[in-house]
């Protein structure tokens, strides 16, 4: 009925097909009861209702027969759980996930980023999962996968997916204004395929579409403009309009004080931007991006800021 696209998705597609037939024969059963009973038992001339004292028979048979079938539900749900939550495989490969407001990034062991997660078909693939602000949630329907980031709980999860596609992975827990832009993909991959694209770390993922100002791109690469406007308008963060040279108070260790904004002010922004917050804005909200914006993308992300003027 279902494709089964990771080693265990067909055992959570048990569970579910099995509760779902329960349900439905339930469903229909007590349906045809009720109607039955309405026009056999009706209200007619002479007939006097009888009063039940008790059955034990029936007591038995309605305590027995759910057991049994919550039993064999736990048991369903058990065996699509277990390979999911057992410890990964030694050589599966690890991808550091991080997900943050409003983006998810993924880190593979040759130090590769992207912000789609690629991966070869038949290999163990180990997520370890980090939030670095709020709670969200990893899930990827098509895998039958799906787990909370919560900060400071750092959690993992493994699969092997069994053939090549491309599949929806967002952030199925509801973390704050653009919760909705946490959406990205799984690209499964044939491994020669895979391989090729993983040792090439020359071509860096954020490639500016053409008419894109690189900066930009490393900017949406990151998410940074579902808290920042290109228009004025006012989002989680200040807009990027106008804010080249601007004159501008910030609070530095809880003192207010009047700063230019240079390219100084902007590299300690994105890389400790809890160092001088914005006055009227939220401290705390934008994380560091120390180890995700290179020295080479700051320069590219200044270009832009300038050329904004
Ligand atoms: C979760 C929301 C969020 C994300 C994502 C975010 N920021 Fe911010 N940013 C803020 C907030 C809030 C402030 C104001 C408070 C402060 O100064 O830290 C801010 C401040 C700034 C400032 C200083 C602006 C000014 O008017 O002085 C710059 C520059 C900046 N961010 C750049 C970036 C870049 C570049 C990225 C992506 C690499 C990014 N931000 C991602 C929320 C965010
Ligand atoms: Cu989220």
């Amino acid at each position: 009925m279902y494709k089964s696209l990771t080693n265990y998705s067909d055992k959570v597609d048990d569970a579910f097909l099995f509760i779902l037939s329960v349900i439905v024969f339930f469903f229909v059963a007590i349906s045809i009861t009720i109607v039955v009973f309405l026009v056999k038992y009706r209200a007619r001339e002479g007939r006097v209702a009888k009063q039940i004292e008790g059955n034990n028979m029936l007591e038995v048979i309605w305590t027995v027969i759910p057991l049994i079938l919550v039993l064999v539900m736990f048991y369903f749900g058990w065996r699509g759980w277990k390979p999911m939550f057992s410890k990964a495989p030694k050589d599966a490969m690890v991808i550091n996930t991080t997900s943050r407001m409003w983006n998810f990034g993924f880190e593979y062991e040759n130090g590769k980023r992207t912000d789609t997660l690629y991966i070869p078909a038949n290999k163990a693939i180990k997520l370890d999962l980090e939030s670095i602000d709020v709670i969200h949630s990893i899930y990827i329907p098509a895998f039958r996968l799906k787990q909370d980031m919560v900060p400071g709980d750092n959690k993992s999860v493994w699969f092997i997916a069994n053939e090549p596609g491309r599949h929806d992975l967002f952030c199925t827990e509801y973390c704050g204004l653009r919760h909705s832009y946490m959406y990205t993909a799984v690209v499964v991959m044939p491994e020669d395929e895979f391989n090729e694209w993983y040792v090439d770390t020359t071509k860096r993922e954020i490639q500016a579409a053409p008419g894109v100002h690189p900066g930009l791109a490393i900017m949406q690469a990151n998410a940074c403009n579902t808290c920042h406007s290109l228009d004025g308008s006012r989002l989680v963060g200040p807009s990027y309009k106008g804010l080249w040279g601007k004159e501008e108070v910030v609070v530095t260790n809880g003192k207010k004080r009047t700063i230019v904004v240079d390219e100084e002010y902007i590299r300690r922004s994105i890389w400790e931007p809890n160092a001088d917050i914005v006055d009227g804005y939220n401290k705390g909200l934008m994380q560091s991006y120390k180890d995700q914006i290179t020295a080479a993308e700051m320069d590219s992300i200044i270009v832009f800021l300038k050329g904004l003027n």
